[in-house]
């Protein structure tokens, strides 16, 4: 009998686990449904990357123009001492990810010896006309771990075709050459300008047909445009963007150049857009694109290059930074000094988050449930999260730093694979006695840094006032950033 009990129980006892097993699965939700337009997975390692190099180099660089008409002799082509590597070295010791370079301007001049042109390097006098710098700079990018990407204008003030149906043959056949040839591409970069060709004609440009080229040779590049599809352009050269920045727009009825959006969409995105099209903050180290010996001493300050950061990268937008190089070839020691000093503010800043090590709750977690609880926002991994119950569009999170701390930096992430949501936030510190209002702000995204004067407190509320779906957030950072 004894025996027969002790086996009842047992059995009673597996059977309450198994029940507990059971609910313990049950109580913890699924994560949220993603939320309107979303990134594909390409578009969230692009917005990873954050900061990379653009290279304005060319005709112009010798010519001291910014816009060559295309007639200018190749031979003005003659970089005396051209090396990719010394531009993917500083691009790497400045903290880029990637280099994007200007393979044809609207010169029509192009980096490669293609065949579909007359105006190349091949007929210039570098290398007696056996250079490619393509090649040079993407074997460079591949031995220093950069990304490589290249921009090429369709308009083209050589090109005799240029202002004729042609003409768009003639274009994707370039791009077919640059984009089959030199390995991985991670972005294509399209300017949208487009003048008069040699007929007095305006070039109809066929966008279709480029964007199949694009694909059909790297199916993951991201594509910048006005209007994307991969990224688009933020709509200044100042590198600001707009405090308010959706990475959703809507694209239909649009195209690149004369029919982009309006500034303000550009510069903003739209709520509720239905393409994920995030921002790209194009903006020159120096007053031109191209070098200009006459710029030499008006590299940008490193507080303006600060500035740009936080107007940039932290304002949900990726930062192509342009550095252009010289008539030798090389990145100016004036520019890459700048880059130097630039990276050890930014590195400065961000090595130490106050927020690891305090203990960080919220009012709300999705199903009370640890796996979307608030430490997901201090855990430094981008797939763990916080987010709230379905409906739940309001939330506050604390941050309790067990003892003062000294800071004038705010990180947030939002989870972008599940969409855009929030749409405005507030934070305030606690002064020892109440709080105290730091800063009201509408979108987050993939990443919003907020700046404000150094504040001493023990404690930080982010409160999510409104979001578009229940927020969900994957990285919280307070830092104090050195003084300039
Ligand atoms: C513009 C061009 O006209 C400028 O020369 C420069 O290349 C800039 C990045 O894009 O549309």
């Amino acid at each position: 009998m004894k025996y027969s009990r002790s086996f009842f129980n047992y059995q009673l006892f597996l059977q309450g686990c198994a029940a507990l097993f059971f609910l313990a699965g049950c109580a913890v939700p699924e994560p949220p449904a993603p939320f309107g337009a979303v990134p594909t997975q390409y578009q969230i390692e692009w917005q990873k990357m954050e900061y990379y190099m653009f290279i304005h180099f060319g005709p112009n660089t010798f010519t001291d123009v910014e816009w060559g008409d295309g007639k200018e002799d190749p031979k003005v082509f003659n970089p005396s001492q051209l090396d990719c590597r010394q531009w993917a070295a500083t691009a790497k010791a400045a903290g880029m990810k990637a280099i994007i370079i200007t393979a044809k301007h609207h010169d029509g001049f192009c980096l490669w010896p293609s065949k579909y042109s007359t105006h190349t390097v091949r007929e210039s006098v570098w290398k007696n006309g056996k250079g490619d710098v393509l090649k040079e700079l993407s074997e460079a990018c591949k031995e220093y771990g950069l990304k490589f990407g290249v921009y090429l204008s369709p308009w083209d003030q050589n090109h005799p075709q240029y202002g004729t149906p042609g003409y768009n043959q003639v274009f994707s056949n370039t791009l077919e050459e640059v984009l089959g040839n030199y390995g991985h591409v991670f972005e294509q970069w399209f300017d949208g300008a487009n003048g008069e060709g040699p007929n007095g004609k305006l070039q109809v440009y066929d966008w279709d047909l480029f964007h199949q080229t694009v694909f059909r040779n790297q199916p993951h590049a991201i594509i910048f445009s006005d209007v994307g599809p991969g990224c688009r352009w933020m709509g200044n050269e100042r590198g600001v963007a707009g405090t308010t920045n959706w990475s959703t727009m809507n694209i239909a009825g649009f195209a690149p150049g004369r029919e982009a959006p309006p500034g303000k969409i550009l510069n903003e995105g739209e709520k509720g857009g239905k393409a994920w099209v995030p921002a790209e903050t194009d903006v020159s180290i120096r007053p031109g694109w191209f070098y200009s010996p006459s710029t030499d001493e008006q590299v940008k300050t490193l507080s303006q290059l600060v500035s740009i950061y936080y107007t940039s990268v932290g304002r949900n937008s990726n930062l192509l930074l342009n550095v252009p190089p010289d008539r030798r070839g090389l990145i100016h020691p004036n520019d890459s000094t700048r880059l130097m000093e630039f990276r050890r503010i930014i590195d400065g800043t961000f090595s130490v988050n106050l927020a690891n090590g305090a203990t960080i709750t919220a009012d709300m977690t999705r199903g009370s449930s640890s796996k979307y609880g608030a430490k997901n926002l201090i855990d430094g991994n981008f797939d763990t999260y916080w987010t709230t119950d379905d409906g739940q569009l309001a939330a506050t999170i604390e941050i309790d730093f067990g003892k003062e701390q000294t800071f004038n930096r705010l990180a947030l992430q939002e989870y972008i694979p599940l969409g855009q949501r929030v749409q405005s936030f507030c934070v305030e510190h606690w002064d020892g006695n109440s709080w105290q209002m730091l800063d009201r702000q509408t979108t987050i995204g993939y990443k919003r840094i907020l700046c404000f004067p150094m504040v001493t407190a023990s404690k930080l509320m982010i409160h999510i006032e409104e979001s578009l779906a229940c927020p969900v957030l994957n990285g919280i950072g307070v830092y104090k950033a050195p003084e300039i």
